[in-house]
């Protein structure tokens, strides 16, 4: 799937200057949606239409049932295990949405070893402007460097309105 990361980090470099809080070698993955578009990725849910940093972010409304989440291996972004994983974002929440937010680890023989859904209306209360949301999920002992991590925005049956998502961040937190 989709590569969302590497490149990014330079930028959460800047924005960790910025804000002068957070150690950088704990932020495992940041997406302000920018970037992948500025490099030519395509996806039905990147738009223009609102944007919490930047020009882009993504939307999620009756045509598009899955945002541009973050998909990787959890060897291939940290060489400790975490105890905690914790997931941030910008969030542009009309009361309508029908919008989970999905946290889950497979192991290689595709079993579930954590899967965490919340809503959205869940984590706000406010709603119809951009607002921080995050969401700290336990990470158990029995996880291995080869499982797979996934983290997305998913909408679980019609709704009014669209959701808009930006400034994606995971943080190991322990
Ligand atoms: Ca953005």
């Amino acid at each position: 799937m989709v590569k969302i990361r590497i490149y990014l980090i330079a930028l959460v470099l800047i924005l960790n200057a910025c804000s002068g809080k957070e150690d950088p070698k704990n932020i495992v993955a940041f997406n302000d949606f920018d970037a992948l578009a500025e490099w030519g990725f395509e996806n039905p849910s990147l738009t223009t239409e609102r944007a919490h940093s930047g020009r882009y972010s993504v939307k999620i409304d009756n045509s598009v049932e899955n945002g541009i989440g973050f998909n990787s291996i959890l060897g291939k972004i940290t060489t400790a295990k975490p105890k905690n994983l914790k997931v941030e974002c910008w969030a542009y929440v009309p009361e309508t949405a029908r919008v989970l937010l999905v946290f889950s680890i497979d192991n290689e023989a595709n079993n579930t070893v954590v899967w965490e859904a919340t809503k959205l209306t869940d984590l706000t209360n406010n709603y119809q402007v951009w607002t921080k949301i995050s969401k700290t999920i336990p990470i158990p002992d029995s996880i291995a460097f080869t499982d797979r991590l996934k983290c997305y925005f998913w909408r679980t049956e019609n709704m009014d309105g669209a959701v808009y998502i930006d400034d994606l961040k995971l943080t190991v937190v322990n």
